[in-house]
């Protein structure tokens, strides 16, 4: 009895084995021909986006929240795992289905198919890496399970040998297990072959080199150093110019986009008098300036991670829209990345004056790949989903009532000014730290409005002006200091609220990020002992 369910049960690991190395061999290929035709029609890839798009807002909210930058890579391993158990269950019923495994693995291609031609750039080809990966997987998994499980009639005189190797012969149906172990491993090494070198091949569209021999031009007229006091040099408190390397990044992209500078182009049409085509070069050409803005996730949550400040260099795009003639009527700039995400733009405030601009670089370096090269839009005083377009390839000048951004249909509002706040960096919520004389600090934020004041509250006491490091303008964050706290032992909460130079005070009523921005005071509990 024992040995009959031990028999079973190894039955059962070598189906899911083998049909876990056929799945392999299928992506590998996928990602081979992908990296031939078009590396965003990886089959994974191509599923991952569509899930992307496919995903509430709430759920897209909760994995920002929860996985922070890692979204994508716990995304894609949700994706291989899943892929994974399926897998094996069609590796189990190759053993007496074959035909039934056949199908499951070719009903895959199709999933992954589907979801590459979904993209809103795909091509007919894109469904190539998919259809062909799965085929090949199917024609591993028949060969494997032939392997494996050897039937009488494919004993030829050739395999004489191997067979009188092993004390019984193998009945039909019994599991070969060197037939299993050489199969897996000849598996195994055709996909992870195929793998990297539809990477290598992937690789050679990267811009990287592109990217490095771009000679930035300098601003008409370069804005000044930043003043000394723009940064309290407290340890821990947020630098007042956050590294390009600490930036943080959300987007929709699983693969990031590599756009070609030299191919670049930026079309504005729609509602204009004269539809305009700029090159990389013709924007070059343009007056450029210089301008420090803090961008901000409409998804960071009260005290969150995803605000960032940055030296900007770009053309105005207010000039480069007028060069267009906007009609009247129009109020919404609906731009578009190169790989199809959009973002709707209130043109009253791209034209009103403000640093509105076409940026191509980033803290003095051309700007990263990831944050956007080779030309994104920056619009201080809104959430970078309304107005921070990377990879930016065509604007339309339109209307609210007429067309619709990537995000609206998912249940984000159409407008999205940036919502006062104010972060404590120092001390961290949750840490322990020694009695005596403490300084608090941290960030506050009112893009285009400005910080006026920032008060800190200790333990539900009176609320205390905190200091306010200086700023070139009303754009950036700005960092605060109460020193001088004296900590006693015991459990303290510090809550703090920024004022903005409307006169509008944070309150304290806390909303979530979705739909248009998170309310509420930061607060940490901090242990001293
Ligand atoms: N092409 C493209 N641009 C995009 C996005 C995107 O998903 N795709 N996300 C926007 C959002 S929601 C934000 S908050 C900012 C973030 O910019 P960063 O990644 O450079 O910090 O980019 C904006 N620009
Ligand atoms: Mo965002």
């Amino acid at each position: 009895m024992e040995n009959v369910q031990e028999a079973r049960r190894g039955q059962v690991w070598a189906g899911g084995l083998i049909g876990v190395v056929a799945a392999a061999v299928a992506l590998g290929v996928g990602q081979l021909v992908a990296g031939v035709l078009n590396p965003k029609a990886s089959p994974v890839v191509a599923v991952g986006d569509a899930a992307v798009d496919a995903s509430p807002a709430a759920v897209k909210d909760w994995a920002i929240r929860t996985f922070g930058t890692n979204d994508k890579l716990v995304l894609i391993t949700g994706i291989v795992v899943v892929l994974a158990l399926i897998a094996a269950g069609l590796g189990v019923l190759a053993r007496r289905r074959p035909s039934w495994a056949t199908a499951g693995v070719l009903a895959f291609g199709l999933v992954g198919a589907v979801a590459a031609m979904g993209r809103p750039d795909a091509g007919p080809l894109d469904v190539l890496p998919s259809v062909l990966g799965a085929a090949v997987g199917a024609w591993a998994l028949k060969l494997l399970a032939r392997r494996t499980w050897r039937e009488a009639d494919t004993i030829t005189p050739d395999d004489a040998d191997t067979v009188t190797e092993y004390p019984r012969a193998h009945p039909v149906g019994e599991l070969d297990r060197r037939g299993l172990l050489t199969g897996v491993v000849a598996g195994v090494v055709v996909a992870g072959a195929s793998e990297l070198a539809g990477r290598g091949l992937a690789a050679r569209l990267n811009v990287d080199r592109a990217r490095a021999g771009v000679a930035l031009p300098k601003a008409a007229k370069p804005l000044p150093a930043l003043p000394e006091g723009v940064d309290l040099r407290i340890k821990d408190l947020s630098p007042f110019t956050t590294p390009n390397k600490d930036f943080y990044r959300v987007d929709t992209a699983l693969v990031i986009p590599q756009v070609d500078p030299r191919t670049w182009t930026l079309k504005i049409h729609g509602m204009v008098d004269r539809p305009v085509e700029l090159t990389f070069a013709d924007l070059l050409k343009r007056p450029l300036f210089e301008s420090d803005v803090t961008l901000a996730c409409v998804s960071n949550d009260v005290g969150g991670p995803y605000v960032g400040n940055a030296r900007w260099l770009g053309a105005r795009l207010a000039d480069v829209l007028r060069d267009a003639g906007i009609r009247s009527g129009a109020d919404m700039l609906l731009s578009t990345s190169s790989d199809g995400w959009t973002c709707g733009t209130p043109v009253d405030i791209v034209m009103d004056g403000r640093d509105a601009m076409l940026a191509i670089a980033m803290n003095g370096e051309t700007l990263p790949v990831s944050h956007g090269f080779p030309v994104r839009q920056v619009v201080p005083g809104l959430y970078g989903y309304v107005s921070a377009t990377k990879w930016v390839t065509d604007i339309k000048v339109t209307r609210f009532d007429q067309d619709e951004a990537y995000w609206t249909p998912r249940g984000w509002s159409p407008q999205g000014p940036v919502k006062t706040q104010s972060r404590i960096d120092v001390p961290r919520g949750g840490s322990t730290i020694t009695p005596g004389p403490t300084t608090i600090a941290g960030v506050a934020w009112a893009q285009h409005r400005g910080v006026d004041a920032v008060e800190v509250q200790i333990d539900k006491g009176p609320w205390q002006q905190a200091r306010l490091a200086d700023v070139p303008s009303p754009d950036t964050w700005r960092q605060w200091v109460l020193e001088g706290w004296n900590a006693t032992p015991g459990n303290h909460t510090i809550a703090v609220r920024a004022t903005d130079a409307t006169g509008y005070t944070q309150t304290d009523k806390y909303a979530p990020p979705a739909p248009d921005g998170a309310t509420g005071w930061h607060s940490v509990l901090v242990v001293v002992k």
